[in-house]
C-alpha cells in the first residue's frame, strides 16, 4: 500500500474520483482533505487552517482522523464505549474499505486489473467512500457544548425552508427515526432551489440526490446507539439534538451556499 501510494496520488483517474467523491481540489495535492470544504471558513467567512479531526486524506490515502474532544466528552448522551467503537473500529473500516476500491480501481485503469469487477469495485467506492465523508461530517457535528438552535444566516434560511425551526426539528428527527434499517437522518443544502433539504441516507449514499451538500448528519445506523439506547432509536434522535455543533453547520452553509 505504502510503495505505490505516490502513484495513486498523482494517478488522473483517482483525482476524478475523488471529485465525484466531493473531495475536491483539497484532497489532489498535499493539502490536507477537509471534511467539507465549508468547514474550512471561519465565523467572519476567511480561509482558516483545517483541524486537524477535519482531515480525512493525507499523503494519497483516505486516513481516520482523531476526534477533537474526548470518547467520554459525549456522556451521558452518547456513551464512551459507543464513541470509542464506532470511531476506531467501524470509521477505520471504512476508510480501509475506500483505500481498497481506489486501489482496485486504479489497477482497472491501468489495465492491470479484472474490468469485469468494475462494477463491483465503483459499488464498494461509494459505500466505503461514502461512509468515511459522512462520519467526518457526523463527528464534526458533535459537541460536548451542542444543542440551541441555529442563528446568523442558518438560522434565517432554516426560517425560509421550514418556517421555523421547530418545523425543521420535526422533520429531521421524523425523518432520522424512519429511516429503514441502516442509514443517516441529513441537513443537506440543495444548489438549484438554494434552499434547506431534509432526506435520508439508506446505508451511507442511497437516496441521495446529487448535488446536495450534507450539512448535519445524524448516524442511525445500530453501531451509533445500541448500546445505550437498544432499540429506542427515537430516544437517541432526541439526545444528539443536544450535542448538535451549529457554529459547524453555519460554517458549512455559509461554504456550500457562497
Ligand atoms: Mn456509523
Amino acid at each position: 500500500m505504502k510503495d505505490t501510494s505516490d502513484r495513486f496520488a498523482t494517478n488522473p483517474l483517482r483525482r476524478d474520483l475523488l471529485k465525484k467523491l466531493g473531495l475536491g481540489a483539497a484532497a489532489m495535492g498535499t493539502a490536507p482533505f477537509i471534511a467539507s470544504t465549508a468547514a474550512a471558513q471561519s465565523e467572519d467567512g476567511e480561509e482558516r487552517a483545517p483541524r486537524e479531526s477535519e482531515i480525512g486524506f493525507r499523503d494519497g490515502e483516505f486516513v481516520l482522523p482523531p476526534l477533537d474532544y474526548d470518547y467520554d466528552a459525549l456522556e451521558p448522551r452518547i456513551d464512551v464505549e459507543t464513541m470509542r467503537l464506532h470511531h476506531s473500529v467501524h470509521h477505520q473500516g471504512y476508510v480501509n474499505g475506500a483505500n481498497n476500491a481506489l486501489r482496485k480501481l486504479d489497477e482497472i485503469a491501468s489495465g492491470e486489473g479484472d474490468a469485469g469487477l468494475v462494477k463491483h469495485w465503483t459499488r464498494e467506492l461509494a459505500f466505503h467512500g461514502s461512509g468515511h465523508t459522512m462520519h467526518l461530517l457526523f463527528w464534526n457535528n458533535m459537541t460536548p457544548d451542542g444543542g440551541g438552535e441555529p442563528s446568523g444566516d442558518l438560522a434565517d434560511a432554516v426560517n425560509e425552508s421550514f418556517g421555523e425551526f421547530a418545523n425543521f426539528s420535526r422533520l429531521f428527527k421524523a425523518a432520522s427515526v424512519a429511516v429503514e434499517a441502516s442509514g443517516w437522518g441529513i441537513l443537506g443544502y440543495e444548489p438549484v432551489s438554494r434552499r434547506l433539504v431534509v432526506l435520508q441516507a439508506e446505508k451511507h449514499h442511497d437516496l441521495t440526490v446529487h448535488g446536495v451538500v450534507p450539512l448535519l448528519a445524524i448516524d442511525v445506523w445500530e453501531h451509533a446507539y445500541y448500546l445505550r439506547y437498544q432499540n429506542r432509536r427515537g430516544d437517541y434522535v432526541d439526545a444528539f439534538m443536544n450535542v448538535i455543533n451549529w457554529d459547524d453547520v453555519a460554517r458549512r452553509y455559509r461554504a456550500a451556499s457562497g
